[in-house]
């Protein structure tokens, strides 16, 4: 170990470790900005870690950053004096005087790090703000899901490292020198031409308002307020166990109940669980599962993951027939918002709008798919992120907490089972599908539903199912994040891995903790286990924990769709890939 002292207080440090992290273990506050410790990312270009040292031996004092400069055998460390506080305020200002001075109109005002910084050195003044060259720089409006806007960026490069080295999308890059330094798409592409899939990992470690999605809780409002129309929500299996926090909940609260007592209160007509349509996709894919397995056809990989389907799409095309080729829940559920319940509450089906709230912003880019639309009409009308559900509920003055939680009403598309529920977390959707798979072959239900060899949180999971009956063994991968997901997918297309099913999820941990859901400060995906460990809680105490045996869907297909993948449900709840 390392001895050295940092503001008096004597400290053991490893052997090359940065003076930041030290500092850290002993619970002394050093700001940082571009710094990123769970991704491993320490550019040292904010210098806002900026710290003075002495090295042993040696009189003259040194200022450099604590983020990636490595503790020494008896060094000195002050972080707090005089001319540290100094050189940290003028980085702040510096770092201000290219950034849009526009606050109180940013999505993050009063969560953005920057603001933070600002207030941690006691910024009053902000002299060398330049607005002509800041209002100069790029705005990025052309994704359905993303907005990119480069007059709030401060070069931390947290996003580039998290698209190239986690996702390994590596759809950003750096471009510019100096002062027109900026994160473009690679090749100067606009979002909607990129390599980019959509995933929102980089707007979970963006410290400002620099990246987000296209805000639309405008809409969602104009459709919710407007007498004509009867709106339809619905909300995602893992948005109703991460988002209590923005409202002060403990991480992983299920807020389940406030969720639909909030969406009554600002003036939804139906509220509708997309845990349902979880169990409907589980009917659809469950079968066609079996059918390709009998005709030999292997592997099948899930097509719930939006970004996932992007991904296959941009990335690898010639997969594209191993998709499956059920549609999302998202989509099943708008689809039968539309066609199933017009009937089944005597509203016609143009009257019909479906606001649907996901921690995903890949979701906004299904809902625009052209092959997603009954004629003209998208299914799904307008896709709130959780971020955006949140600021929809401020708008409209409530409180999460101060909500007494409602239950759905809805006879016909609002009940859901265990398996629907886990859907939200990696390896959700397999769990989901053995169980009923396994009882559609062998007539009866597993001995026990939970199959805990398909949990764990490793990127990539693989285990043996016995399936039973003439199909026997059948191997299946779970996979979590695009970085495993490229590693996997290669080894399927060179014939290195043998599996009949595979799941993928494009976001690390699953929906839990996705691209759109609440933003964390310093900190990626920081509480995805506490969300899962809620999601298979509400598994555990449903009465019914298997797709086939949930009543509503056994009305649903008995009084509209004949069974799965008949004609009829090809037709409305099957879908296909563009190259
Ligand atoms: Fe997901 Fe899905 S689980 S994709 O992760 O299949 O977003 O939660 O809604 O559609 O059900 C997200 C979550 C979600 C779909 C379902
Ligand atoms: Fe990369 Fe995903 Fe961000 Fe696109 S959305 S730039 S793929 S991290």
């Amino acid at each position: 170990t390392v001895s050295l002292t940092i503001n008096g207080k004597a400290c053991t440090a490893f052997p090359n470790e940065t003076i930041l992290h030290c500092a850290r273990r002993h619970d002394i506050y050093i700001p940082t900005l571009c710094e990123l410790d769970d991704i491993d990312h320490t550019p040292g270009t904010c210098r806002v870690c900026i710290v003075e040292i002495v090295q042993a031996g040696r009189e003259i004092e040194q200022f450099v950053t604590s983020c990636n400069t490595p503790v020494g055998e008896g060094m000195v460390v002050q972080t707090r004096t005089p001319k540290v506080r100094a050189m940290q305020k003028l980085q702040v200002e510096l770092l201000m005087a290219d950034h849009l001075q526009d606050c109180a109109t940013c999505t993050r005002h009063g969560d953005c790090e920057l603001q933070d910084l600002a207030q941690f050195v006691g910024l009053k003044e902000n002299r060398f703000f330049d607005r002509q060259r800041t209002e100069a720089r790029e705005v990025d409006e052309s994704s359905p899901a993303l907005i990119r806007d480069m007059r709030r960026c401060v070069r931390c490069q947290r996003c580039v490292a998290v698209c190239r080295y986690h996702q390994e999308v590596d759809a950003l890059v750096m471009s510019g020198t100096g002062v027109n330094r900026l994160v473009s798409l690679r090749h100067g592409f606009e979002q909607a031409s990129s390599t980019c899939v959509s995933c929102g990992q980089c707007v979970l470690v963006c410290p400002t308002g620099a990246l987000g999605e296209r805000d639309e809780t405008d809409r969602a409002l104009d459709y919710i307020c407007d007498p004509e129309f009867t709106t339809v929500v619905q909300f995602a299996p893992a948005v109703r166990v991460a988002f209590g926090e923005e409202f002060g909940m403990p991480p992983g609260t299920n807020v389940q109940g406030h969720v639909i007592a909030a969406c009554r209160k600002i003036g939804v007509d139906v509220v509708l669980d997309t845990n349902f349509a979880a169990d409907v996709v589980i009917m659809e894919e469950g079968i066609e599962l079996l059918e390709r397995l009998k005709a030999g056809r292997k592997p099948t990989f899930t097509s719930c993951c939006p970004a996932w389907i992007n991904f296959a799409e941009i990335h690898y095309p010639d997969i594209l027939p191993l998709l499956s080729s059920t549609k999302s829940p998202q989509q099943v559920l708008s689809t039968l918002a539309k066609t199933y319940l017009p009937e089944k509450l005597g509203v016609p089906q143009e009257k019909i709008r479906v606001i649907s709230i996901m921690p995903c912003t890949a979701k906004k880019d299904e809902a625009v798919r052209p092959q997603l639309a009954i004629g003209d009409m998208p299914e799904t009308d307008v896709v709130l992120t959780t971020r955006e559900f949140a600021r929809l509920l401020r708008r409209e003055g409530i409180d999460l907490k101060d909500l007494e939680p409602s239950e759905f009403d809805n006879p016909y598309m609002s009940e859901f089972t265990g398996a629907g529920a886990i859907f939200g977390t990696t390896g959700g959707v397999m769990e989901a599908a053995v169980r009923t798979i396994y009882a559609v072959v062998n007539g009866e239900e597993l001995e026990d539903v939970e199959l805990t060899q398909l949990r764990g949180f490793e990127g990539v999971r693989t285990a043996t199912v016995n399936l039973g009956g003439p199909f026997g063994d059948v191997k299946v991968a779970m996979c979590h994040g695009l970085g495993d997901t490229r590693a996997l997918v290669e080894k399927v297309r060179s014939g290195d891995a043998d599996f009949d099913f595979i799941e993928i999820m494009a976001c690390p941990g699953g929906c839990v903790d996705g691209g759109g859901s609440l933003r964390s400060k310093k900190a990626y995906l920081p509480l995805a286990l506490a969300r899962r460990e809620t999601i298979y809680n509400v598994d555990r105490t449903r009465k019914v924990r298997q797709s086939h045996n949930n009543e509503q869907v056994k009305t649903l297909y008995r009084d509209f769709l004949d069974a799965p993948n008949s004609e009829k449900a090809h037709k409305l709840l099957h879908t296909h890939y563009s190259e």
